[in-house]
């Protein structure tokens, strides 16, 4: 069939609205129409060519929402109609990393994944016989795409399309970071740098668990008051404070229990390490950064107690947690209208780039 989609041709360059031909589902696959996508920070740090696994051409998109249209042999949890968020990390529930109950990130399909391909080696997306590459399995800027089944998470049809979308990603990580990865308790003190649209779900979360202090990090301005309704309590300005760690620990009698940095700036990376309590805060690197860096401290901060750890896609496995996360959208738990700024259509896909760019948007979402 024929669908359209934003064509990633090369790196740096603008995305091109194009007509994809897109081979149907075979086994194990399932055909979906999208029908909304947000633009995550991680598509902007793909198309700039900073990403280390960043092939092109390719389409991009991770953080979608759809109705399925068909399915290929084998497919036995979805049918046409069925509504779903695609998963850049799927749950297969078969892999080592799947029964080991100790993360969510399933390992089935990931090596071809990684490689812009379906689990068979080949890609579904063409155009004039030649190949165009999937992106992260999902490539949620093309109107319809085939994704394998085990990593499509089946969701309640009454979910609008347009704002569940961002559980593809954004609002999941976010407060999967809290939940799942951190299990921040109630009463702790949570510091989160870089307050866009990763951060202010970090803060949700914290909210939702009962911490105590939600202190913000941001140079921008902007973002204090709408962190501000997300359940912030305190913000600091790197620029307005000399030292931005020594500003936390003051503010928090010693450090935070918990801190999230989402950004993908090595140098917050280390302040949120620093920033942490003596004998037992957690630090959580949720940005992602850019080919080639790396990052330090002195190995000091561990010895006495503070502990280093990510997360991907929160923690979440996604076809069990992300149904739930949409109920607790729907049934009011967690806000996410706020935080969608800007609707666009397809062909205004490059202007929710350069809304990111210049920090006017939290999410830009595309309709089709
Ligand atoms: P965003 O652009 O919406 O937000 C980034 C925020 O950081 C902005 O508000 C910006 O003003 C602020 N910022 C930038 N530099 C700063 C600095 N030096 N000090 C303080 N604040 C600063 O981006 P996003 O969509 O929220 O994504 C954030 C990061 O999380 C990106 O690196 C993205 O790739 C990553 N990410 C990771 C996962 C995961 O699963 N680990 C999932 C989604 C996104
Ligand atoms: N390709 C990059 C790594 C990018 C990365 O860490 N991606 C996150 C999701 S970001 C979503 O906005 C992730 O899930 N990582 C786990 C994984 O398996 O990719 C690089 O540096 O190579
Ligand atoms: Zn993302």
């Amino acid at each position: 069939m024929k669908t359209r989609a934003a064509v990633a041709w090369s790196a740096g360059e603008p995305l091109s609205i194009e007509t994809v031909d897109l081979d149907g589902p075979r086994a194990g696959e399932v055909l979906v129409e999208i029908k909304a996508t947000g633009i995550c920070h991680t598509d902007h740090f793909t198309l700039s060519g900073a990403d280390p696994e960043g092939l092109f051409p390719a389409i991009l998109g991770h953080e979608g929402a759809g109705v399925v249209v068909d399915v290929g042999p084998g497919v036995t949890t979805l049918k046409p109609g069925d509504h779903v968020i695609p998963l850049y990390t799927p749950e297969c529930r078969g892999c080592k990393f799947c029964l080991s109950r100790k993360t969510n990130l399933c390992q089935l399909i990931r090596g071809t994944q990684g490689k812009g391909l379906m689990p068979d080696g080949t890609s579904r997306f063409s155009i004039g016989g030649k190949p165009i590459l999937h992106y992260m399995g999902t490539s949620t800027f093309a109107n319809h795409i085939v994704a394998p089944e085990i990593a499509l998470a089946k969701i309640r049809p009454d979910a609008p399309f347009d704002k569940v979308c961002y559980i593809g990603c954004g609002v999941t990580t976010g407060v999967g970071a809290v939940l799942f990865t951190a299990k921040v308790e109630a009463g702790a003190n949570v510091v989160v740098f870089g307050l866009g649209g990763i951060g202010l779900n970090v803060i949700q979360g914290a909210r939702m668990v009962g911490a105590d202090k939600i202190i913000g990090i941001d140079l921008n301005p902007e973002r204090e008051k709408m962190a501000r309704q997300f359940g912030m309590t305190h913000f600091i300005n790197p620029k307005d404070v000399d030292n931005v760690v020594d500003a936390i620990v003051q503010l928090t009698d010693g450090g935070a229990d918990y801190s999230f940095e989402c950004i993908g700036n090595v140098k917050t990376m280390r302040q949120a390490l620093e920033c942490c309590h003596k004998g037992w805060g957690q630090s959580v690197v949720i940005g992602v950064a850019a080919a080639g860096q790396e990052i330090a401290t002195r190995p000091f901060q561990l010895v006495t107690g503070r502990v280093w750890k990510g997360s991907a896609f929160g923690g979440a496995r996604g076809r069990t947690d992300v149904p739930k996360i949409v109920d607790w959208y729907m049934e009011g738990k967690l806000q996410i209208d706020p935080l969608i700024t800007h609707t666009l259509k397809l062909e205004q896909i490059n202007e929710g780039f350069h809304l990111m760019e210049r920090g006017e948007s939290i999410r830009s979402v595309v309709v089709f």
